[in-house]
């Protein structure tokens, strides 16, 4: 057999109300994808036939991906039947997470993704930036890892409301008055008004405005953003604006009418995009906007779709290859109450193992004439 294929299901419960607020998601559902591909023997033809393994994550995300857990498995299936019978698979027609994931275990498996990561070149997190709700609790028991951070994402605007925003504001000041080294990315996921960003803006000292990396979709409309930055000064980044432009439905083959166009325009406020592979697509396609985003001078952040630990790590090494200047956003492993297959660094908590999963096995039958090779 020259090629063959385990499919392992995942379930996993989930806390992640911080991170996708209003929606309630208790189980995280999906597979990892290992391709085994066979390797020439060296020396002894007759010994044992030896494979080359290559492993990827795919599991929509309820809520932002487009395609159902259902709809992601029956691609998956055919992409697995085509790869079998053929070698090859045009994963550009799959949906983002079948796409994404499978291109990862086929790049894997061609040995493209780095297996360290270097821990040493992010010297205040890892792998992530630390990720934390503004709350004064939560900012407090941070003390001592806000203390020697450069880098910290706040989720903020969980509350919509202009006293909610100017709230918001509040605690952002003090931290930013509190740790003089500290950097800040903040969230907003589009749920402010402009009035409402505005009175959160207003509580930020205009000489503490440039240590806000950036805040991801603070307003609703994309044209609010932007006349909020333009108003303020503080930078902006895309995250759901960039996928809303890009839904792979009708733009995967003619992408420069989708993202990429957003991008060609961004105006000097827009300094970095997020890009979430799950959500997004294949790594060549990934490749593809993270190239055109710093044509435009414009930051990149990898960042998580909830994935398992397994996923983040590898999304942790895609991130070292691709954007090896930029920390990505992944510190939600918290988000669980297990770890899978890959231990997250600073995460204690226990560990399941890839056979403890079900598994599927998958192999070409060339002819029911043939005799099996094994
Ligand atoms: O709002 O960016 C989001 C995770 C899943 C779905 C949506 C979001 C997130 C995160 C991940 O916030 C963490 C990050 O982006 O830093
Ligand atoms: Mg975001």
């Amino acid at each position: 057999m020259q090629r063959k294929v385990k499919l392992y299901h995942y379930q996993l419960p989930l806390d992640c109300a911080m991170i996708l607020r209003g929606q309630s998601l208790d189980v995280r559902e999906g597979w990892i994808i290992e391709l085994y591909s066979r390797v020439k023997p060296k020396q002894e033809p007759r010994s044992c036939p030896e494979y080359a393994v290559g492993r990827g994550e795919i599991a929509p995300l309820p809520g932002f991906s487009h395609e159902t857990l259902a709809q992601a498995k029956q691609q998956l299936e055919h992409a697995i039947k085509t790869w079998l019978a053929q070698g090859i698979v045009d994963l550009s027609t799959y949906c983002p997470a079948v796409a994404f994931g499978f291109s990862m275990a086929l790049l894997e498996l061609e040995d493209g993704l780095p297996q360290t990561v270097d821990i040493s070149s992010h010297y205040h997190h890892p792998n992530s930036a630390l990720l934390l709700a503004a709350d004064l609790g939560v900012v407090n028991s941070h003390h001592t890892a806000l203390a020697e951070s450069r880098l910290c994402k706040l989720k903020i605007a969980k509350e919509t409301t202009v006293d909610a925003a100017e709230h918001d504001g509040e605690i952002t000041r003090q931290l930013l008055g509190r740790y003089p080294q500290l950097g800040l990315r903040l969230d907003a996921n589009q749920r402010w008004s402009l009035a409402a960003a505005l009175a959160f803006a207003a509580q930020i000292p205009p000489q503490y405005r440039q240590r806000i990396a950036f805040i991801e979709e603070p307003c609703e409309t994309a044209a609010d953003c932007l006349r909020f930055a333009d108003e303020t000064g503080i930078a902006i980044a895309w995250d759901e604006s960039l996928r809303a432009a890009d839904p792979w439905q009708t733009s995967r083959h003619s992408p420069e009418q989708g993202a990429l166009k957003l991008l060609s325009t961004a105006p000097t406020a827009v300094k970095a995009i997020v890009i979430k592979p799950m959500l997004t697509g294949t790594v060549e396609y990934c490749m593809a906007l993270i190239e055109q985003a710093h044509q435009q001078s414009l930051a990149v952040v990898i960042s998580s779709s909830l994935e398992s630990s397994f996923g983040l790590h590898q999304l942790a090494r895609l991130a070292q290859s691709l954007t090896p200047d930029s920390t990505p956003g992944l510190d939600t492993v918290n988000v669980f109450t297990q770890q899978l297959v890959e231990p997250w660094p600073h995460c204690s908590l226990p560990l399941i193992p890839l056979s403890q999963l079900a598994v599927t096995y998958y192999a070409h039958q060339v002819s029911i004439n043939h005799k099996n090779e094994e």
